[in-house]
């Protein structure tokens, strides 16, 4: 098949999950084009069959508010109809599937059909399509999209109930690479990078915004250092990494935290971890807790979003309620001292991850969606 993958090629989950489908659709042997204003951050550009096209957006003074929707379904069109593509498949609902929509229009007036999928990833459903501004166009969207997928049952059950639509939603949920998340045999040697012989490692990755409660991880970090020696390594940036390190200089923790800003290769960083921190307010699915599973590294989480469908809690993770951090911390430290318990947790992860979540058995779900997209037009 010739795919076009639409996505925000920015930090953030949902421009991972496009972008690793294109690199895994493209081993497969299908030809992927990504239409996006920039190249997806972990995309190298030398991956065979995978193309890039990037979206122009004008910036004539006239526009306050540079019309990014129609240069990407303008880009849209063109890369369809140049490359002969079968499907795009845009990732987000906010303002993806409506370009998607206007590309689709403006191509079947030239007699040319080309159908698109919707992938929804949380925050076009839970906070952004929520918005009184954005839910009629955003179920609009959704409504006219060929097909639609969520990456939880949390997710597609929120968008029915919420959005009252009748389309059928298709739950694939995320996967991970199980060859290139995987614990790290110079594990020991790479540590030493970090953290002192005897010290513990406990990690958060995200895009700090305020949904990932990154002053949450400050705070339960403070509760486990007074009783185990341990650094927290911080992956990421965003708004809220000022209010992390205003904590940690605050709580006097600030020696024992690396923020190690926008990483490309996290899947060498994860392993090198005991425990993930993951207190965010929602995830719709929770792709860090994956990859780190992934690497045998358990996740302290909040009990909310499509995070129990992916943590079972005691055996592959823990689950608190949201602002729980001392009773986070207090598990952590029950974990960290009880090294069985530990290593049968980071077991239990990483056989879940591959038997539920690896690639090779996520992808060939999407390939079956596309053939069914396409012999429905
Ligand atoms: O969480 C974010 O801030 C980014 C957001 C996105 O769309 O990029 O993440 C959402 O999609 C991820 C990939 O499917 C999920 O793992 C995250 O749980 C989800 N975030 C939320 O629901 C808050």
């Amino acid at each position: 098949m010739k795919i076009g993958i639409t996505c925000y090629p920015t930090y953030g989950g949902s421009g991972v999950v496009a972008t690793e489908l294109g690199i895994e659709l493209a081993a497969n042997g299908h030809q992927v084009h990504f239409i996006t204003y920039s190249q997806p951050f972990r995309l190298t550009g030398r991956e065979k069959g995978v193309f890039y096209h990037e979206v122009p957006v004008s910036n004539y003074p006239l526009f306050e508010y540079p019309p990014y929707d129609l240069a990407l379904a303008t880009r849209m069109s063109e890369v369809a109809e140049y490359y002969e593509l079968d499907l795009l498949h845009v990732h987000y609902a906010i303002p993806h599937s409506v370009s998607a929509l206007l590309a689709r229009q403006m191509l079947a007036a030239r007699g040319r059909h080309l159908p698109f999928v919707t992938t929804l990833h949380g925050t076009d459903i839970t906070l952004v399509g929520l918005d009184r501004s954005y839910l009629p166009i955003t179920r609009f969207g959704i409504e006219e999209s060929d097909g639609v997928t969520s990456i939880s049952q949390y997710l597609k059950d929120k968008t029915l109930e919420e959005f009252h639509i009748q389309n059928h939603i298709e739950v694939i949920p995320n996967f991970v690479n199980c060859d290139v998340y995987k614990p790290r045999k110079d594990r020991e040697a790479a540590r030493a990078i970090y953290a002192s012989p005897g010290e513990k490692i406990l990690i958060h990755l995200s895009n700090f915004r305020p949904v990932k409660r990154v002053t949450d991880v400050v705070k339960i970090f403070a509760g486990v250092v007074e009783r185990v020696p341990s650094r927290l390594l911080l992956v990421g940036d965003g708004p809220d990494r000022s209010s992390a390190e205003y904590l940690a200089h605050n709580l006097g923790i600030q020696d024992h935290i690396s923020f190690l800003g926008k990483q490309e290769s996290v899947n060498e960083l994860l392993p090198l971890a005991d425990l993930m921190l993951m207190p965010s307010k929602l995830e719709s699915f929770g792709l860090a807790a994956l990859e780190a599973m992934a690497c045998k590294v358990p996740t302290i989480a909040t009990n909310v979003g499509g995070v129990p469908e992916l943590i079972d809690d005691g055996v592959t993770g823990r689950l608190f309620p949201v602002g729980a951090t001392d009773a986070m911390a207090q598990a952590a430290i029950e974990l960290l001292t009880d090294e069985e318990k530990l290593q049968a947790m980071a077991n239990a992860g990483r056989a879940s991850a591959q038997a539920r979540y690896c690639s090779s058995q996520i992808i060939p779900l999407y390939e079956r969606y596309y053939e069914r997209v396409l012999n429905k037009g």
